[in-house]
């Protein structure tokens, strides 16, 4: 599905745009799904909802992010598996590929910004090679809060998270500012149904909201199936959505 032209971006940027990649009624059962969730008529549990920092109450406007929709609802599997995302992923990853997991940024309008990070080094895989595919669901800009990468830094391998970044009442951690060559750094804009796809070590970040409208984006994050958990809890069941299993990576 991808040219070599394209296949070579990605290695050496470390991102690619696949602008558009998912057709408006795709887009659309997406957007009616979110808001299932966000109505609380699919049941998830309470706990894989983040909520915008001072905000109460369960509603689409308040929600930051929900954490791992495809554990708990099939609609994400198989919008892991929609051809469009999935040959891409074979065609920079290979043939062998598990889900890891997946995340709905919600980025309501004045919803806050996410700090310089690494995919990777949150998520302990080993070998690290991931890839995500990050589903615009509304336009995507400057202005509402898009991402924005640093092209080639995934080759400079994993760095530091040593920075504490605080999030409402939960501590996260983010790279040091002066680790960052902000003189590279470009945005990432996208129409509704858009699609970029970043490597696990790419340094990525995105703005805060400064707009009345919504800025959500389906992350779905694939790893190799010869990738292994190595954190510290037992190793996920993951879905494989193509090529074989590996007996020790199930
Ligand atoms: O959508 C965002 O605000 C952040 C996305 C991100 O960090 C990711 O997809 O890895």
């Amino acid at each position: 599905m991808l040219s070599p032209e394209q296949i070579d971006f990605f290695h050496t940027e470390g991102y690619l745009i696949l602008d558009p990649c998912l057709d408006d009624a795709q887009v659309g059962s997406l957007k009616g799904r979110i808001r299932q969730i966000a109505d609380g008529d699919i049941d998830v549990p309470g706990n894989i909802l983040e909520f915008e920092p001072g905000a109460s109450g369960r509603c689409m406007e308040n929600l930051r992010k929900i954490n791992q929709p495809s554990e708990h609802d099939e609609f994400f599997v198989d919008h892991a598996r929609k051809p469009q995302l999935l040959d891409a992923i074979v065609d920079l990853m290979g043939e062998d590929v598990k889900l890891f997991g997946d995340q709905l940024f919600m980025k309501p309008p004045g919803g806050i910004e996410k700090t310089y990070h690494q995919d990777c080094p949150y998520f302990s895989i080993e070998p690290m090679a991931m890839i995500t595919a990050w589903v615009a669901i509304d336009d995507v800009d400057e202005e509402n809060g898009c991402m924005y990468v640093v092209p080639g830094s995934h080759k400079n391998g994993a760095i530091d998270h040593s920075e504490p970044w605080i999030v409402g009442e939960r501590r996260d951690m983010r790279i040091p500012d002066a680790a960052i060559d902000w003189q590279r750094e470009r945005p990432i804009t996208l129409r509704a149904g858009g699609c970029s796809l970043h490597h696990g070590l790419l340094q990525h970040r995105s703005g805060a909201n400064h707009s009345d409208r919504f800025r959500r984006g389906l992350a779905t994050h694939y790893m190799t199936s010869q990738s292994r958990w190595t954190g510290e809890t037992d190793q996920p069941a993951y879905h494989l959505l193509h090529g074989r299993q590996y007996e020790d990576c199930v």
